[in-house]
């Protein structure tokens, strides 16, 4: 799966080096490294002063703990550097000055930004001593504070500004046009090469704006290699929620990363770089219209509902598009400053309470809901729905354990009460529509009720067996759900053998056999009627849907364990789906892995056989072993594993299940947004965009495919 939309990450503790602080020894031998440059004159540029060491510690600080800037120096923080620079020229687009960025990939993985806004000052900073560019550059959080005013609004999440860039690179060019001239300058190492320099006079059709190319330093960052997809999906979301601003994206790398993995299909496109281009001229309700449209559902009412309102004095704006589909699952996006808001917050509660309780006053007053009926649940009212909330206010409050909750009370009621209003007076508007949804919303309700009945029942015949609990399910005999892991395993063979490989203390197995339902499709009265789902949602213990609860789950790990092929791959993308539509905050809370089985084992004459991951792992440990002097068997030294079930216990158990050893990777969901178009695309019926999908992720498609 792409690094974009569901991240995994390794969580091994041997690579896991992408939070890791650095030890005590590492920051010692960094600041006496900085110390020397310090003292070394022949680093220092004539006018360097203290005020230089003051900023050069702020930017050695960064590099110190690259994490607390960045969140990580895997492949999430390196693209991260991107979209720090691309920030700035949104608030330059939000500033009402540029419309256009352009975003380039190198072919040495350096990247090119460049905008139309007004450029980064060149006069001298009052106090500073040097331009704004190099102020910019050197100090950290010295963005847009100066140079008059700052922004009413500012995307970006970190906020950290252009230096921390600087701080990561190993080189970065700026360009500026401003005031009638071009201005250059150049930093490596963090430090200036030169003042900034003004250049040739802008051309009478050339627009003001800035340019910015950097090199993400190949000693901070565990890859340096930028992944097209996670930018693309990243700047098309950028300029949905940015109305009229253009972004491109272009790839100027060789592309033949996956011409020899995808049956060379793409052999005749690898020389031009590839180009993407993204503009929509109604925002977010372009957005909803394609998010309905890659999701292949069908709308009930024609047109996308949009609603718009801004209230200076609160200094928010809002704006909120939706469309109901026939569809079973709900897809609502929210957003505060153009941030993905994951862990939702107060706009998202607004936007929830308002539709609900609107839903509910329009079903009854028309006598769609007679008075014996239930309240619609707020489940209800949302299935089928695709809705993206987008809100910016001046003051935003990010809470929550990732930072992508919007704490700010007063969204909340302003949400709220656009909702009410507009969407009040759009039912009104449209009878015949109104009624449409509430019948859907209906069916869902009848549906659920139905549903939660054949639950009841059957979890009352399963009193008397034991607590309830699925009699597929091996339990783990300890009840502190922190220290407790579930295995679902695909086969009944491969079931087996995890039963008897397993620690029956904390691991719990949960074979299933064949795949489960395509939980994408189906109704939820369907789906809970499948007796795997069922077993599966009953041993988690959390329930599902509005009324899942975290705290009732029973294992703080749940762990996907399918074999490394296309079904292997197909069986956890539906586990995947299900835990994702139903019981979503599993994920959050960083509760659901997938297990990595070996990919290979390398039978060694002399000495333990070793197992490996991956194909660049068995290149490695084949060539250290030979360097070693280690030598194979003729004939078949090196075995493929092609399902767990090949695997004795004991093997599944040391490569697979044994904490010490084994490789799991945490599902997490940068953006719900970018995932459930994913997951729909993944797991819908057009087979174009699955294989486009499969051929852009190559890396990933090796193991799907292999
Ligand atoms: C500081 C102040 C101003 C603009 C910028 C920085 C700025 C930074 C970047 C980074 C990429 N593109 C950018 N464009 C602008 C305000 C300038 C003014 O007041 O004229």
């Amino acid at each position: 799966m792409a690094d974009s939309e569901v991240n995994t990450e390794n969580t091994n503790a041997a690579d896991d080096g992408d939070n890791e602080p650095k030890t005590a020894a590492q920051i010692a031998a960094e600041t006496d490294a900085l110390e020397d440059a310090q003292l070394d004159d022949s680093l220092a540029p004539e006018h360097y002063d203290a005020s230089d060491l003051r900023v050069l510690e702020g930017l050695e600080a960064v590099r110190i703990r690259p994490g607390m800037y960045i969140g990580s120096t895997g492949p999430r923080g390196l693209h991260h550097l991107v979209y720090e620079i691309v920030d700035n020229s949104v608030d330059e687009a939000l500033a009402g000055y540029a419309t256009h960025i352009e975003v380039t990939i190198l072919p040495d993985n350096g990247v090119r930004v460049v905008d139309n806004g007004r450029g980064i000052p060149v006069d001298e900073v009052p106090g500073e001593g040097v331009s704004g560019v190099e102020t910019v550059m050197t100090k950290l959080h010295a963005g847009g504070k100066f140079g008059g005013g700052g922004y009413a609004v500012s995307g970006g999440l970190h906020g950290v500004g252009i230096s921390v860039v600087n701080a990561l690179s190993t080189e970065i060019d700026v360009e500026v046009r401003r005031q009638g001239f071009h201005w250059t300058q150049s930093f490596k190492n963090q430090k200036a090469t030169a003042p900034l320099q003004q250049g040739a006079p802008m051309g009478e059709d050339e627009s003001t704006g800035t340019s910015v190319t950097f090199w993400a330093d190949p000693a901070i960052f565990e890859t340096t290699i930028y992944d097209f997809e996670t930018l693309r999906s990243r700047f098309q979301q950028m300029a949905f929620l940015n109305k009229g601003l253009r972004i491109s994206l272009t790839d100027e790398r060789q592309h033949n990363v996956a011409g020899d993995e995808v049956a060379g299909e793409n052999d005749a496109t690898e020389e031009k770089p590839e180009t993407v281009s993204y503009c929509y001229q109604n925002g977010i309700k372009d957005y909803v219209e394609y998010l309905v449209k890659s999701r292949k559902a069908t709308p009930i009412e024609e047109d996308v509902i949009d609603l718009e309102a801004e209230d200076l004095e609160l200094g928010i704006s809002a704006e909120i598009a939706l469309q109901w589909t026939t569809a079973y699952s709900e897809a609502v996006h929210t957003f505060a400053n153009t941030i993905s808001t994951t862990e939702g917050g107060t706009h998202e509660e607004g936007f929830r309470a308002a539709l609900t309780s609107l839903v509910n006053r329009y079903a009854r007053d028309k006598n769609l809901l007679k008075e014996k009926d239930d309240n619609l649940s707020g489940d209800d009212v949302r299935e089928g729905l695709t809705a993206v909330v987008s809100v910016k206010l001046t003051n935003p409050q990010f809470e929550g354990q990732t930072k992508t909750k919007l704490g700010n009370s007063e969204a909340k009621t302003f949400v709220q009460r656009v909702m009410t209003d507009r969407l009040g007076d759009w039912f009104d508007a449209h009878p015949s529509d109104a009624k449409n949804i509430i019948q859907k919303a209906l069916e869902a309700s009848h549906a659920r009720i139905a549903a939660k009945k054949a639950r009841e029942n059957t979890r009352r015949k399963s009193v008397f067996e034991t607590a309830g609990m699925p009699d597929k399910l091996k339990d783990c005999q300890s009840n502190n759900p922190e220290e407790c892991e579930l295995f679902i395993v695909e086969g009944d063979s491969a079931g087996g053998s995890a039963i008897q490989g397993r620690n029956p203390i904390t691991q719990a197995i949960l074979p299933l056999r064949g795949k489960i339902l395509n939980t994408e499709r189906a109704s939820i009265d369907r789906i809970m009627k499948s007796d795997t789902i069922e077993a599966l949602i009953t041993a988690v213990g959390g329930g599902y849907g509005e009324e899942f609860d975290l705290n009732k789950v029973r294992y703080h790990k749940v762990i996907i364990m399918a074999d490394a092929d296309v079904d292997g791959a197909h069986i956890a993308t539906l586990n995947l789906t299900l835990f994702f539509r139903y019981m979503r905050p599993m994920i959050y809370a960083g509760y659901v892995y997938v297990a990595m089985p070996p990919l290979y084992r390398i039978k060694w004459t002399k000495g333990a056989h070793s197992f490996v991951y991956t194909d660049a792992e068995r290149d490695r440990v084949l060539k250290e072993g030979k360097e070693a002097g280690r030598q194979l068997p003729k004939g078949e030294g090196i075995q493929r594993y092609k399902g767990l079930g090949e695997m004795s216990y004991q093997e599944l158990w040391g490569t697979t299940m044994d904490p010490e050893h084994r490789i799991l990777k945490q599902v997490e969901i940068e953006d719900a947004a970018q995932a459930d178009e994913t997951f729909s695309m993944l797991m819908g019926d057009e087979v174009g965009p699955r294989r486009e999908f499969i051929q852009r992720n190559a890396p990933s498609a090796k193991f799907i495919d292999a």
